[in-house]
């Protein structure tokens, strides 16, 4: 009878990625699941981490309260192979996923299995909320109609949107895949490529400015900030980046409250710390770093709003929050904001090398932190992680059972997300503009004939592209400072051999 049942249950989900959950399963109350995702918020940026020049008392109370993991990683060093991980559970390389143009098409194919469709079929109400940066439409986008695929066709119920980045146009929400407060009669154009007629550009305009930016920054004026990319029309839609911490956080907080009765996972991504940074005035002057630390205590605001909500909802207790962020922190992205100028002793990374963009640690290991009251043993944890993993850990926790094909990157680590275990990956990729593998504490870094882009020259980030192999300790050199790649070819050997292994993996 057992028998028979199985095979039952798997011939009628041999067709699908995941099962759904059996009927014991249903009976256990799924927690919430809710991923809070910075941009850009380097594993330094938190006062539990060693923060200084801002505070950060939500996101401390999190920590203190859950688990603060000191080896967890997003999978890039930039926001689109990053997000396109978390949400696939595949390696961004394999997609070749790099930063997208406002304009860009969808790069998840809505026939494959994501994190929220997995949710979805496991009985969740599934939402994003806030940056989106993963492209929209097929190509040639008609910002004037319903845009398809976009969120829904890979599994969110609810959408709201910053389409690509605060800096990057279209400066509009998307609301379900519509853009919000568009009048019919003045229909929004984008075109990444062309000047068009209508807002006036940062090259014609610098004294205009709120903030000065650097020539690829300096394109369509919106706000007073100029962006990458033209616009035209949708004056009526245009967003004010000073509202983006209430408007963004009463949108998550309202799909919280719509989903009271039933298992809920929303992915709340915020614009902050991302450039350009222009907090509202409330926040103003709440760090002693300008903008940056500003746009850091607006982003700690949001985090204790939404955090009161779930409390005040009640759902608290059975609430599973992570916080992390999407890549390493950058101190000049682009706009004059002083945040190189006002850094005084704060360590964006802490201890670790590098920044965005780079391949060393920096670039991506991330502030993260698991809180789950009453669920967690508060604690730190040195498990080495990956969001990559989120998927199948989060299928084990929901119910979902993951098949060979779908996630092929995503490991089940739901002990060590949860501070349950300390043994988290044994090996994994890193990414930037290289490949890494870390392997425990041996890093071993590929090298590459390509040299640092010349955008990025004068900004004083390591990318760490050499084109001979880098080997590291990290137990005995965190910030990756000797490199001891001829003290061990062996070893060189050994990881890069394992790396192709990884890379070449139909
Ligand atoms: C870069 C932009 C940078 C930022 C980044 C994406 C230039 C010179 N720089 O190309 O300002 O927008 O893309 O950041 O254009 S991310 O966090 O979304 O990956
Ligand atoms: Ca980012």
């Amino acid at each position: 009878m057992k028998t028979y049942k199985i095979y039952l249950i798997l011939l009628i989900f041999s067709f699908s990625c995941t099962s759904k959950p059996q009927k014991e399963e249903v009976a256990v109350s799924k927690p919430n699941i809710i991923i809070i995702y910075a941009d850009d918020l380097g594993f330094g940026d938190i006062g539990i981490n060693g923060a200084k020049g801002v505070k950060t008392p939500n996101i401390d109370f999190l920590a203190q309260n859950g688990i603060n993991h000191q080896d967890a990683h997003c999978s890039a060093a930039t926001c689109t192979p990053s997000r396109y991980s978390l949400l696939t559970g595949s390696y961004a390389f394999r997609n070749k996923a790099k930063v997208l143009p406002g304009d860009a098409p969808l790069i998840i194919n809505p026939d494959s299995e994501t994190l929220p469709s997995m949710l979805q079929k496991n009985g969740y109400k599934t939402a994003v909320v806030g940056k989106w940066h993963l492209g929209l439409g097929m190509g040639k986008v008609d910002w004037n109609k319903e845009i398809t695929p976009g969120p829904k066709e890979i599994g969110f119920d609810y959408s709201f949107l910053i389409p690509a980045t605060g800096d990057r146009v279209p400066c509009v929400f998307v609301e379900n895949q519509r853009v919000m407060g568009l009048s019919p009669d003045n229909p929004i154009e984008v075109n990444y490529l062309e000047k068009l007629d209508g807002y006036p550009t940062g090259f014609e305009n610098p004294d205009s400015l709120k903030q000065k930016a650097d020539p690829q920054h300096s394109q369509t004026v919106i706000n007073g900030i100029s962006r990458i990319g033209y616009m035209s029309g949708g004056e009526e839609a245009l967003w004010k980046d000073e509202n983006f911490p209430f408007v963004l956080t009463d949108k998550a907080k309202h799909f919280i409250t719509e989903n009271k009765e039933n298992p809920f996972f929303l992915y709340f991504a915020f614009h902050d710390i991302h450039v350009p940074r222009a907090p509202n005035k409330r926040f103003i002057g709440k760090s002693s770093m300008g903008p940056r630390g500003d746009a850091i205590a607006q982003m700690d605001w949001c985090v204790g709003a939404l955090i009161d909500h779930l409390k005040a909802s009640k759902l608290l207790e059975n609430s599973l929050v992570i916080f992390t962020s999407d890549n390493g922190p950058i101190l000049d992205d682009g706009y004059a904001d002083k945040a190189v100028e006002l850094l005084g002793d704060h360590k964006p990374a802490g201890i670790y090398r590098g920044a965005k963009y780079s391949i060393y640690e920096a670039g991506t290991r991330m502030p993260t932190i698991v809180f789950w009251p009453g669920k967690i043993k508060p604690g730190e944890s040195s498990a080495m992680l990956n969001q990559v993993d989120l998927f199948a850990s989060l299928a084990s926790l929901a119910g979902g059972k993951l098949s060979e094909e779908c996630a092929p990157d995503s490991e089940n680590h739901i002990d060590a997300w949860l501070g349950k275990s300390n043994n988290g990956r044994e090996i994994m990729v890193e990414e930037a503009f290289t490949l890494a593998l870390r392997a425990g504490s041996w890093k071993y870094i590929e090298p590459q004939e390509q040299s640092t882009p010349g955008w990025l020259l004068n900004k004083d980030v390591e990318t760490g592209l050499t084109n001979t192999p880098q080997l590291y300790n990290l137990d005995d050199d965190p910030g990756e400072t000797k490199n001891v790649a001829s003290e061990f070819p062996e070893k060189v050997e050994e990881m890069k051999g394992v790396l192709n292994e990884i890379k070449h993996r139909k």
